[in-house]
């Protein structure tokens, strides 16, 4: 069914869904690693692109295509890329954007790997970046080079919770003949939408708020229109970082309840960041719906909520904050977010402990931060449980 003009709840459900000769309600798995031709002429047309046929599912397969069309029609985009995780679509489009000799520039608070990745393995084949802070866009400006080839952003920035203005980010760049990415992983496409802001490609680690239930990880990358698709697309295939058919059908699963239970998750956040901010033993919160967040006009024009992550330090610095996160019993003391369960977690000791001090610092990650992936329990059991550890300290 055409699906273009349909509201966001409606494409959650009805977006990438096909129906089979069965007329099966949901996209069935189709668990094969490679797809017989009619005949030799057949199967040469598929590999000339002359039919779309499937070939061999690290290429395409029908399940894993109507993740990447739904997600895709969710983000306003071209088309979908769907990849075996987060970091398969952060280095997707690392390898079909850059190449020996070019240069990205990247906000300086982004999660741990998709910074270690780049200022380690692509700079072995000769790539360079910067990082700078891009909640000041000026930063970006001073740092383009003549042979940058990527503005990388991601907002809100894990786990500071920084945010960039995208639009005056894309202005910059586009001036220059730059393309710009933003990772939408803490916002999902119902709080944000990259492309329609003028982004050239967004991508999401669907382990998170996409799929939702902490028990897969998955990525996707989609770009606005077909110009660097085929680049990113290829490289993907040629690395090997393709979904596995059942890992989509999961994800399709997931994304169906992706609008009510970021709802319900970010009603929780916004209780629990005003109870954290009002707590005597709280130094800091950083959380993009209380009106202390430095980028709160920011937040409230480009997202259209501000979701479910929160960072805060407790004052007593990492002594105290271990403190909270050995007390918790509701909340998992576990890394990563956007599923239907509270979790707790250091970054500095974890997400993003291969980055050097030195540069967390410069990128606010201090090592007291602690952060919170708010889930959809009872409020009062998740403010309860914080509750009884910060009395711990
Ligand atoms: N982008 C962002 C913003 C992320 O938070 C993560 C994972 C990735 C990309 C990579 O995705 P993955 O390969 O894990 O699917 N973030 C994590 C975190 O904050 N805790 O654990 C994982």
């Amino acid at each position: 069914m055409e699906t273009k003009n349909l509201g966001f709840n409606s494409k959650l459900i009805h977006s990438g869904q096909f129906h089979d000769e069965f007329g099966s309600a949901t996209v069935p798995i189709y668990q094969t690693s490679t797809f017989s031709f009619r005949n030799a002429d057949h199967g040469a047309a598929c590999f000339a692109g002359e039919d779309d046929g499937f070939i061999y599912t690290r290429l395409g397969n029908p399940t894993i295509g109507a993740l990447e069309d739904a997600v895709s029609d969710l983000e306003n985009g071209y088309k979908g890329i769907a990849t075996a995780s987060g970091m398969g679509a952060v280095t997707s489009v690392y390898f079909g954007m850059l190449g020996a000799g070019a240069h990205m520039v990247a906000h300086n608070a982004v999660y741990g790997p998709s910074r270690m990745v780049m200022e380690t393995l692509f700079k072995k084949f000769g790539a360079e970046s910067t990082w700078v802070d891009a909640t000041d866009a000026q930063n970006v400006i001073d740092a383009i080079q003549d042979n940058t080839k990527l503005i990388y952003l991601e907002t809100p920035a894990n786990p500071t919770m920084g945010i960039t203005d995208i639009e005056a980010v894309v202005k910059i760049a586009h001036d220059k003949g730059i393309p710009v990415c933003v990772d939408n992983t803490f916002s999902s496409p119902y709080l944000q939408k990259p492309l329609d802001l003028g982004v050239d490609i967004v991508l999401h680690s669907m382990t998170k708020f996409i799929n939702g239930h902490a028990d897969i990880v998955a990525g996707m990358v989609v770009t606005k229109t077909e110009k660097y698709y085929s680049e990113i697309r290829g490289a993907m295939m040629n690395i090997g970082s393709n979904m596995d058919p059942h890992q989509a059908y999961l994800v399709l699963r997931g994304l169906k309840t992706l609008a009510i239970r970021i709802e319900r998750a970010q009603a929780n956040a916004m209780k629990v960041a005003n109870y954290l901010e009002a707590h005597p033993k709280i130094e800091w919160v950083k959380y993009p719906g209380l009106k202390s967040h430095p980028q709160y006009e920011l937040a409230k024009k480009q997202m259209n909520g501000p979701g479910s992550m929160i960072s805060f330090e407790v004052k007593g610095g990492l002594k105290a904050g271990k403190i909270l996160m050995d007390n918790v019993h509701l909340a998992l003391l576990a890394v990563s977010l956007g599923g239907v369960e509270t979790l707790i977690q250091h970054p500095a000791s974890m997400t993003h402990s291969k980055i050097p001090k030195a540069d967390r610092e410069k990128a606010h990650i201090t090592d007291g931060l602690v952060r919170l992936a708010i889930g959809i329990e009872d409020v009062e059991d998740i403010i309860a449980d914080i509750d009884q550890a910060l009395a711990k300290i």
